[in-house]
């Protein structure tokens, strides 16, 4: 077995080379900082099992954000067997400064030169030959995205791995002689600490000479560091400019640019997109026509299963099954996770739309525009963006924090996620406005979800004014550039975001049904109002009372900790739907007015999203009081704004 990573800059087609590689499907998209953890898979070759990592994207060796930091630990610690370090063809320059580093810290390098197609296209010609020549290492041209110079890769990865140590010629990059000495200096002292051996020395020296804290620590722990000469830090500007230098040599030499009219059409979008007046009014237009086609689009298809559910329940009611199984299949199961699967349409959608902005490029564009208005609220873009994947889902969102670099930023971020409307919420609020709004169901949708975004905006200013009171860092993040999103990628991304909903009406949403039928069957036999649910629900009931619940509905936001969508299951239930085939919307019609109705939803909107979330915020913050804080904080929060909606909307409406 052999052990190979995928290294390079964000947004080079690392993951998509991995996937390739890999026959996995491993989330990709158009911009940095998609993958924040390392991801692990394997091909097999000449019967040859090989493992690959898929490493976040990180521009130098010196780690500053968390992703960056898997990178390197991995990259030092795991010593895999060859490093392929993934380029843009497009974008070399910056590429080949992270190779430098590599090849300053090890030999067994394969380049590849990746998103081919786009160089081809705009009639970019790369001398492989001299390329490989001046850098001594091999390299391969691939297109990732249509899974081309695969089996060239596998070739020269094969290659790389077989060659015996001492054909291996380290590589040195020659600085200017001062620099020179400076790592001779440096170099000395530390071929004669046994504890650094497994680095190479010159790197060291060069990191020291880089001023990079990590190998300082390490340097002052051995007690080296007092012994090394005090360095002005021109040096380690002299290390990068002659980096680049060389670079720049090697690309005058192998590489001759292509049509420019790539960027300036590049240019002219972003002229656009991120226009300083026009720029918001199109993100709002961009995200309201989202939401509005995630209806549209679903819409007959939903009514479609809809319909076959219900069809189903009238069979088992047909049917001479015994009272119990009948209740259980048309009350529990059809009621409850049938119930949850309509809006299996309205999910996928969402995504395909969540898919297209985040491949064609335009999602840190809005991150950009909308940057001005988060200054404001002392967050920067790069937390916007984050917040916006919690418009899927606020697992994934929370966990792509990794990539901000400021701690405060960080954790203000994790605890605002959870109010932005996570897609499981959608079928709760879907259902409600059908059936309680149906004049002006998309104006009541959208204002749910501009309140969503409020709340969010409310809660990390008030998190930053209190808990913090630093300053932001702004936006420093590398546009890529704007491509027209793959059908293939578009569905893969679809599928696996949503497969995820799928997931969960076969795990969580069915055990929690199976339950809550428990509940309310027993002990009265079928009889509702005297099951152990009714006592649950009734019990905790007067908390509620001020916002105008019911003890069903009670329960099911209860139940709805585990995940969302089993409000509505819940409710099902509850309400007795799936007998006589009778609809949820009918049943929320008769149990809620269009002002409780209302209020029901903001506590849903702003309440924790689902157990998982405050797993993974633990995880993320790293101790479980931030998971406590986010619950306190969302569950005060709901019901105040349930409260509000309430007393203002009329009490007795
Ligand atoms: N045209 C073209 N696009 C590509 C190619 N490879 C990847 N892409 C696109 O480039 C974007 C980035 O791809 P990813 O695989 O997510 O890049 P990554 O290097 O893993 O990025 P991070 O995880 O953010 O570091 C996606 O939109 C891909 O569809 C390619 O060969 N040609
Ligand atoms: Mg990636």
């Amino acid at each position: 077995m052999s052990r190979i990573a995928l290294a390079g800059n964000p947004n080079v087609g690392k993951t998509t080379l991995f996937n390739s590689l890999t026959g996995m499907r491993q989330s990709v998209g158009n911009w940095p900082g998609v993958t924040v953890e390392k991801k692990e898979g394997s091909y097999y070759h000449n019967g040859v099992d090989i493992q690959v990592t898929d490493l976040p994207g990180s521009y130098t060796l010196g780690a500053r954000t968390i992703d960056e930091k898997v990178c390197r630990d991995y990259l030092l610690n795991s010593s895999p067997d060859v490093v392929v370090i993934v380029s843009d063809a497009l974008n070399l320059e910056r590429s080949l400064y992270f190779l430098i580093q590599m090849m300053e810290l090890r030999s067994r390098i394969v380049l590849v030169i990746n998103s081919m197609d786009e160089a081809k296209r705009n009639q970019w010609a790369i001398d492989k030959g001299e390329l490989e020549k001046r850098l001594g290492i091999p390299i391969v041209f691939t297109t990732a995205i249509h899974s081309e110079g695969i089996s060239d890769l596998k070739q020269k990865i094969d290659i790389m791995v077989n060659i015996p140590n001492h054909q291996l010629r380290p590589f040195a990059l020659q600085y200017s002689e001062p620099v020179e000495q400076w790592i001779e200096t440096a170099q000395k002292e530390i071929l004669q600490t046994p504890s650094l051996k497994s680095y190479r020395a010159r790197w060291v020296s060069i990191k020291w000479l880089e001023g990079d804290p990590e190998v300082k620590r390490q340097l002052e722990q051995e007690g080296i560091q007092t012994r090394l000469p005090v360095f002005q830090k021109e040096v380690s500007q002299t290390i990068v400019k002659e980096r680049y230098a060389f670079i720049r040599g090697v690309l005058q030499q192998a590489v001759q640019s292509g049509k420019s009219s790539i960027w300036s059409i590049n240019d002219a979008l972003d002229h656009v997109f991120t226009h300083k007046f026009l720029g918001i009014p199109i993100f709002i237009a961009f995200l309201y026509m989202i939401f509005e086609l995630t209806f549209v689009v679903a819409e007959p298809l939903m009514v479609l299963l809809e319909k076959s559910f219900e069809q189903l329940a009238g069979w088992v009611s047909l049917s001479s099954w015994k009272p119990m199984i009948q209740s259980f299949v048309s009350d529990g199961l059809i009621g409850g996770v049938g119930g949850v699967l309509v809006f299996l349409p309205n999910i996928f959608v969402l995504f395909i739309f969540m898919g297209i902005l985040e491949e064609t490029g335009y999602f840190p564009r809005a991150a950009f525009v909308v940057d001005r208005m988060m200054v404001r609220l002392r967050l920067s873009g790069r937390s916007f963006m984050s917040m916006i994947l919690g418009f899927g889902c606020s697992v994934p969102a929370i966990m792509s924090t990794r990539s901000i670099e400021s701690r405060r930023e960080r954790i203000v971020t994790i605890l605002s996620i959870p109010f932005v409307s996570c897609s499981a919420r959608l079928p709760v609020y879907t259902i409600f406005v059908a059936a309680l709004f149906p004049r002006n169901p998309g104006m009541v949708l959208a204002g749910i979800y501009a309140a969503s975004v409020a709340v969010t905006a409310l809660v990390a200013y008030f998190l930053n004014k209190f808990l913090y009171k630093g300053k932001t860092s702004p936006l420093i993040m590398e546009m890529p550039r704007y491509r027209l999103p793959h059908i293939r990628n578009i569905m893969i991304y679809m599928w696996s975001k949503g497969k995820h909903f799928l997931q969960k009406a076969g795990t969580i949403i069915l055990v929690a049904t199976m339950i809550i039928w428990v509940l309310t069957f027993f002990p009265a036999g079928g009889e509702v109002e005297n099951s152990y649910a009714a006592m649950l629900g009734r019990s905790i009931q007067p908390m509620f009372q001020p916002l105008g619940f019911d003890w069903q509905a009670t329960t099911a936001l209860i139940f709805g900790l585990s995940a969302k969508e089993v409000v509505i299951s819940t409710l099902a239930t509850l309400y007795g739907v799936g007998e006589e085939a009778q609809t949820l919307s009918i049943t929320l019609q008769n149990h809620f007015s269009p002002i409780v109705a209302l209020s029901f939803l903001f506590f849903v909107m702003a309440y924790v999203p689902c157990f998982a979330t405050l797993v993974v915020i633990k995880n993320e913050a790293g101790c479980w009081h931030w998971s406590l804080v986010s619950f306190v904080m969302s569950v005060g929060l709901a019901y105040i704004l349930a409260l509000l909606i309430r007393v203002f909307g009329g009490i007795g409406s």
